[in-house]
């Protein structure tokens, strides 16, 4: 199968008391291992097999559209945190985002309003712009930043399915607390740079 699961950049428990075993457990290893199965199902002997989750977000519709984008959002996700992560970054990020935002609680706001405005399913998101520019966007369902040009920085699933066990239908505790104790900055400095 050429569209395989990644592994978890931690172990399943290491997000906890934030993100539990079993959110992970239903979240990675059965939401995301879905997307990467149906994926698989839908390029089966096709041409589209062989190409990146970068180019089936870009150009493919539907199903297919949907499944590479979440395989893919999903992979970032995970990224974006770590244990002990969280809070107003140091160095790089820190700069980049004061210098498009003006403060650290400037950018804050701007994505927690993008997460907690988000009707339904989707993600927010920290992307830079084609014009190099950092900007807070928000997307519906699996639709992903890469599909307008821009280059995802940071990212928050809110999908109920990535807070329910955890916070049940208290989606602003679970925004709150990625920022305040998950975000990894380094992987954000990493995309920064590139
Ligand atoms: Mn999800």
């Amino acid at each position: 199968m050429p569209f395989e699961l990644p592994s978890l950049p931690w172990p399943r428990d290491a997000l906890e008391p934030h993100l539990s075993a079993e959110t992970l457990d239903y979240h990675y290893g059965k939401h995301h291992k879905t997307y990467v199965t149906n994926l698989n199902k839908l390029t089966a002997g096709k041409p589209e097999a062989q190409k990146s989750l970068e180019d089936l977000i870009r150009t493919a519709d539907g199903g297919l559209f949907n499944n590479a984008a979440q395989v893919w959002n999903h992979t970032f996700y995970w990224n974006c945190m770590k244990p002990d992560g969280g809070g107003a970054p140091a160095g790089k990020p820190g700069d980049a985002i004061k210098a498009a935002f003006g403060s650290f609680d400037t950018f804050r706001e701007a994505f927690t309003e993008a997460a907690t405005a988000q009707f339904g399913s989707g993600w927010a998101w920290l992307v830079r712009g084609g014009d190099g520019k950092l900007k807070v966007t928000r997307t519906g369902n699996a639709d992903c930043p890469l599909r307008y040009g821009d280059t995802p920085v940071l990212t928050i699933d809110i999908w109920e399915h990535a807070y329910y066990i955890d916070y049940r239908n208290a989606r602003p505790k679970y925004i709150e607390t990625f920022l305040d104790h998950l975000v990894n900055w380094d992987f954000v400095a990493k995309n920064l740079a590139e």
